[in-house]
């Protein structure tokens, strides 16, 4: 029975076309090597209108062998497709894409699955209203939605400034959805509800430096020939990951080497790094040169790097008897690993030391 390969949120914008594009190439490859019969895109495959505008044709090009070797290719829009919409995104062709623009949903069956595809709305309002048909005996309903529901995803929200619609918990078991193919929240997640599979497979790409675009980024995989349907991330390496580091510098400024060459051993060539730089310092100068330093050593490195420093400035900290002790007794303490929660305490206790011990000479001074 039918498989599906279920992505959103590739966010595809000019000034990043060639990182988008190699990740759309990776999911088109993964829905050939799956013998998937649709490909479902759940919105905000383009960043905003003007992008949409821009690259559309280009990105229907690159699906077009695809839907010509029998897949499905299936996309609804997103809230970002209509940011700074000048026209209707209902007047635009996207073939050979089966591209449901036209609100409230669009419905029709293809080779025994049924799609409702909803285009994004602020408003859902009247889906109790709808004139959905009733579900054929014997096939698979599967829709495409763009939206918040609460049960799946308690915020907040992707985007502080724009509204998304949100879709009653009710919505799934009313149209009978077998697998609802869900966009806009940007960290994958499932869950079953009203009978349905509903599933964010997350941002397929890094969009931004956050912590909601961090692991692995992934295209979903649906067995629709499973009651329940079944659904598991394949991971899209071409994207990286978005990974967070931090790391503290001695009175000098200076980074600890070996935790930097660690650091640079973890991280791959389409990773998104930021690292944030704390300790207490005695020369802002030679902090700032430590992170301008390790900048451009990582974004030779890595797609994109951010090092930013959150240090204190204390001058000739370092001749002081107990600030001195006190980091050679911490530095002891130190776990052998850059990551997890025992090495965020440890961090935090030498900054709140340091600072308190800064703060104390300070006054003495
Ligand atoms: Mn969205």
């Amino acid at each position: 029975m039918a498989k599906l390969v279920h992505t959103a949120d590739l966010h595809i914008r000019r000034d990043e076309k060639d990182y988008c594009y190699a990740v759309l190439a990776e999911i088109i490859a993964l829905t050939r090597q799956q013998k998937a019969e649709f490909l479902a895109i759940s919105g905000d495959l383009f960043d905003s209108f003007s992008e949409f505008e821009a690259l559309r044709r280009e990105v229907a090009d690159m699906l077009a062998p695809l839907a010509k070797e029998g897949c499905h290719v299936i996309y609804i829009p997103g809230n970002h497709e209509a940011r700074g919409a000048t026209s209707d995104l209902s007047a635009f062709n996207l073939e050979p894409l089966r591209y449901c623009a036209r609100g409230p949903f669009d419905f029709f069956e293809l080779g025994g699955v049924e799609f409702l595809c909803v285009p994004h709305s602020e408003s859902y309002g009247g889906y109790r209203d709808w004139k959905v048909p009733t579900k054929q005996h014997g096939v698979v309903r599967v829709a495409l939605l763009h939206a918040l529901n609460s049960a799946i995803y308690i915020g907040p929200d992707e985007e502080a400034d724009s509204r998304t619609g949100v879709i009653e918990d009710d919505f799934f078991g009313r149209f009978a959805v077998d697998y609802a193919a869900m966009g806009h929240v940007h960290s994958g997640r499932q869950h079953t509800l009203g009978g349905a599979v509903a599933c964010y497979p997350g941002s397929p790409r890094v969009w931004r430096a956050h912590p909601r675009e961090a692991g692995p980024r992934c295209a979903v995989v649906a067995d629709l020939g499973c009651s329940p349907v079944v659904a598991h991330p394949a991971e899209l390496l071409s994207a990286g990951q978005y990974r967070e580091f931090s790391l503290p510098l001695g009175f000098d400024g200076a980074p600890p080497l070996t935790a930097v060459h660690r650091m640079e051993a973890a991280l791959r060539e389409q990773d998104y790094a930021r690292v944030t730089l704390t300790g207490v310092v005695e020369d802002e100068n030679a902090a700032k040169a430590a992170a301008d330093g390790l900048r451009q050593r990582l974004c030779s490195r890595v797609r994109a790097a951010e090092v930013q420093l959150e240090t204190l400035v204390a001058s000739s900290l370092s001749s002081n008897t107990l600030a001195r002790a006190f980091l050679e007794a911490i530095d002891d303490l130190k776990p052998a690993d850059e990551i997890g929660d025992q090495y965020r305490r440890w961090l935090l206790a030498r900054q709140y030391g340091l600072e308190a011990i800064a703060e104390r000479a300070g006054k003495a001074a």
